[in-house]
């Protein structure tokens, strides 16, 4: 080959050397020995594997044949009929925020977006007059720390959602395969025991992912949770990525720990790195697109991320993150020293709490099983702008707080909230109740969860006085929604001779008590779950050591005993 026909004649500008010619003379002559030319040598387009839409599981051929945000038309047309959505509409709509309740109710849930649980006043004011407009007026805060609305009918489904952004707000990606409300300390940036303000961060993200659409079609859902430190956790080790604030001398850094899903029983596992806060969303980016390569699209109960890591290391997962973010992350050395700026309460953190400014107070409201009326929210709203700054945050207890009240309206505040129906002071008991949906309208619910949970409450504060802390989770059925795996009692839905009853679980727990709850009773009739538990709370104060928690006291035996002590039989 004649080297005046080498393509190439400079490197960094500097003409090629005698050797570097040779070198190439040699390689172009092979090309065309072999038939190929120089623009050959670019890479052959990548060839798209052709997947017919006939070999894939229902969901993931729903949405190739329209992307689900693309459905939005479709629910415009069938308000104008008020038409049930059919069975691939019934999915396509979650990512619209919007779940059919067929069979229990013919009309819709909705389920809002709001970053770190933060609403606005002006915001909660239209949520309560949308509410009271368009739905049942059944409200209620979720266990991520989120507001769902229900019985929408077809018919109203556009203006909901056209009222619901006018302020500020959205529905996209609340269910289905999305990244779900984005959860964060609902103290941020108030609480004086917090080691960083992580509300910025968590907004950032929302933000990176309302714009850019790859982070609507993920294998299945996915939760992800930043935590600050401080009283108020977020539960972050029960979500698929939690990113946790720690202390390293004088700065800070976040672990990251992956794969929580109570339901499956498993919680985040620490991936090993440090992550500077500036760095945080880029690499949280690229473990997400990590799953979206990767997780599983043909077998939805082996779909969640969890699963991914049980058949990848947590090495291989942190390997093909740093190829997408093209570098190293800074490891964590094992015998680290960090502090984790945890003052952590057991639970809710129903109360009056002196701020990180001076002078200022956040107040944390008791709601019974996260319901609320329109009504209240209007009240709430006017308090809140009254006497704190105009917003409110709700939380993953299913409460909410007011911050940012002056010490001289403490008093006025707790009197209007208890006019308004809700309590800055409640029972150790009732602080640590999480009630799931429940039969009313979740069609999976073996109970009505919700319901006894109050029936619960209400019997055990009349018999027994605790003086620790003890979280009951009550869940209707096994997706969990109320993880009762992580409550110190977790109550399972199921029918017994036909009837509502439960399962009991005993010593689970989060964060530095991070345990999985052991099933203790099974199908106990609603009609004796409150003797039962009437018995194991009292077994619990006769017979435990000085300060033990419940959950320690449970750890320390076998279940054999256990039953014995709660049953007074030993
Ligand atoms: Fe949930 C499905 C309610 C938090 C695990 N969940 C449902 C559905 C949509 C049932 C359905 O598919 O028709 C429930 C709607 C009933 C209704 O009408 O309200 C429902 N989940 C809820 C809420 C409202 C419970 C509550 O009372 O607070 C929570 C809404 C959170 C939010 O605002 O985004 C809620 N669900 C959770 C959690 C906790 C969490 O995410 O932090 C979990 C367990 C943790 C986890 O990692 O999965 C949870 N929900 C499930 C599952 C099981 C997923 C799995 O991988 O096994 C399902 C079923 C599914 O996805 O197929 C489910
Ligand atoms: Fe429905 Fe089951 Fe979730 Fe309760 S735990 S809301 S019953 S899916």
């Amino acid at each position: 080959m004649n080297s005046n026909f080498i393509p190439i004649r400079h490197i960094n500008g500097s003409p090629l050397t005698e050797e570097q010619q040779k070198f190439l003379d040699g390689f172009f002559a092979g090309l065309t020995a072999h038939g190929v030319t120089f623009g050959d040598v670019e890479a052959a387009p990548v060839e798209e594997k052709k997947v017919s839409l006939d070999d894939l599981i229902f969901e993931e051929r729903v949405k190739r044949e329209l992307h689900p945000l693309d459905a939005y038309e479709q629910i415009v047309e069938n308000a104008v009929g008020n038409k049930a959505p059919d069975k691939e509409e019934v999915f396509r709509f979650k990512w619209n925020g919007l779940f059919f309740l067929s069979p229990n109710k013919e009309a819709f849930m909705s389920r809002l977006r709001i970053p770190g649980g933060l609403l606005k006043t002006f915001q909660l004011r239209e949520l309560a007059k949308i509410a009271k407009e368009l739905t049942s007026g059944y409200v209620q805060i979720t266990t991520r720390a989120n507001l769902q609305m229900r019985l929408i009918q077809p018919r109203d489904c556009p203006e909901f959602l056209q009222r619901v952004q006018n302020v500020g707000l959205h529905t996209r990606g609340a269910g289905a395969d999305n990244i779900r409300n984005l959860t964060a300390n609902p103290t941020a940036g108030i609480d004086p025991h917090e080691l960083m303000d992580v509300m910025p961060l968590c907004n950032e993200l929302a933000h990176i992912i309302i714009n850019d659409r790859s982070f609507y079609d993920l294998p299945r859902k996915f939760n992800i949770a930043f935590d600050g430190g401080g009283l108020i956790g977020t539960v972050e080790d029960t979500n698929d990525i939690g990113a946790k604030a720690v202390k390293i001398g004088d700065e800070i850094f976040f672990r990251i720990a992956l794969g929580g899903a109570t339901g499956h029983k498993a919680f985040a596992r620490d991936l090993g790195v440090l992550v500077k806060p500036a760095e945080l969303n880029k690499v949280i980016v690229a473990l997400v697109r990590v799953y979206i390569a990767n997780g599983n699209r043909g077998d939805r109960k082996k779909a969640r991320l969890k699963h991914l890591l049980e058949t990848w290391s947590l090495e291989k997962y942190l390997d093909e993150t740093e190829k997408i973010l093209g570098g190293k992350l800074q490891r964590a050395p094992a015998d680290l020293k960090v502090e984790y700026g945890d003052a952590k309460l057991p639970h809710s953190h129903i109360g009056i709490f002196p701020q990180k400014q001076k002078g200022l107070n956040y107040i944390g409201v008791a709601m019974p099983v996260g319901q609320i009326t329109p009504k209240q929210m209007l009240r709430i709203a006017e308090i809140a702008e009254l006497y704190g700054s105009g917003e409110i945050r709700l939380t993953v207890w299913q409460n909410f707080i007011i911050p940012n009240v002056p010490d001289a309206y403490v008093e006025t505040v707790k009197k209007a909230l208890r006019k308004t129906g809700f309590d800055t002071q409640q029972s150790l008991l009732r602080g640590g109740l999480i009630a799931c949906t429940g039969n009313s309208f979740c069609k999976f619910a073996q109970s009505n969860t919700k319901g006894h949970a109050l029936e619960l409450a209400d019997y055990l504060d009349k018999k027994i006085t605790l003086d620790a802390p003890v979280n009951i989770h009550l869940t209707g059925c096994p997706n969990s929604c109320a993880q009762h795996y992580m409550g110190d009692i977790g109550l399972l839905g199921t029918k017994v001779r036909g009837e509502d009853g439960y399962h009991v679980f005993i010593g689970g727990g989060f964060g530095a008590n991070q345990a999985v709850g052991r099933q203790i009773f099974s199908g106990v009739s609603v009609d004796d779950l409150k003797t039962t538990l009437e018995k194991m709370l009292k077994g619990y104060l006769r017979r435990r050591a000085t300060g033990e928690t419940f959950q320690k006291f449970t750890a320390r035996h076998d279940l054999n005993t256990l039953q014995a002590v709660f049953t007074n039989e030993e």
